[in-house]
C-alpha cells in the first residue's frame, strides 16, 4: 500500500487473506515517495516468490499502475477512499490503465480491499486445490449467512420507538 494511512483499508485484505488461510506480506511502498523501494519490490517479487499483488492506494494512485509495469504478476488494485474526493480520484487512477499494462481494479475501499484478496485467492486457488476447497467453504459459509428474511433494525436509543409500539401504530 502506498502509506500507512491506508492500512485502515487494506487490513480488511489481510483479514480476509487470513481466513483463507493464504500467506501475504505487507509492505509500505510509495510510488511518489519511495520510488526505488517501488522498483526494487517489483522487480524482485517474482523472484521473490510472490505470486500475486495486491497494491491499495488513493488520491493520485499511481502504485498499481507503476507495480504492473514492473512486473508480469498479476496486480490488484485497491482504490482507497480519498478525503478530498472520495476515492474517486484513486479509482480513476487504477482503473484507467492504457493497453498493454493492466490492472485488475476492485470497488472503492473496504469492499475493494475484500474482494482483491478474494480474488487473489481465486488465482492461487487454480495451483492450490486445498486453497480452492478454502474458498469453496468461505462462499458457502457466506450464503449460509443470509436470512430469508429481514430482522427488525435495532431501535435507537433517543427516539423511544418500541417494536410493540410500532407494530401497535403501523398495523
Ligand atoms: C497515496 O496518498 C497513498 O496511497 C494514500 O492513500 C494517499 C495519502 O497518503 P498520506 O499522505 O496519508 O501518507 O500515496
Amino acid at each position: 500500500m502506498g502509506s500507512q494511512s491506508d492500512w485502515q483499508t487494506m487490513i480488511n485484505a489481510a483479514e480476509t487473506l487470513d481466513a483463507l488461510g493464504v500467506g501475504y506480506d505487507v509492505r509500505i511502498i510509495s510510488a511518489h515517495r519511495t520510488p526505488e523501494r517501488l522498483y526494487a519490490f517489483a522487480k524482485g517479487a517474482k523472484a521473490e516468490g510472490f505470486k500475486v499483488i495486491v497494491a491499495g492506494a488513493g488520491g493520485a494512485a499511481h502504485l498499481p499502475g507503476m507495480t504492473a509495469a514492473l512486473t508480469t504478476l498479476p496486480v490488484f488494485g485497491v482504490p482507497v477512499e480519498s478525503k478530498a474526493l472520495s476515492g474517486q480520484d484513486s479509482l480513476y487512477s487504477i482503473v484507467q490503465m492504457p493497453p498493454g499494462v493492466p490492472v485488475g481494479t476492485l470497488a472503492i475501499g473496504k469492499p475493494g480491499a475484500i474482494n482483491a484478496a478474494l480474488l487473489a485467492a481465486s488465482v492461487l486457488a487454480l495451483s492450490d486445490p486445498a486453497l480452492g476447497q478454502r474458498l469453496e467453504a468461505w462462499r458457502q459459509k457466506q450464503t449460509a449467512s443470509v436470512a430469508e428474511r429481514p430482522r427488525d433494525p435495532d431501535k435507537t436509543p433517543d427516539t423511544g420507538a418500541s417494536k410493540d409500539s410500532r407494530k401497535g401504530s403501523s398495523a
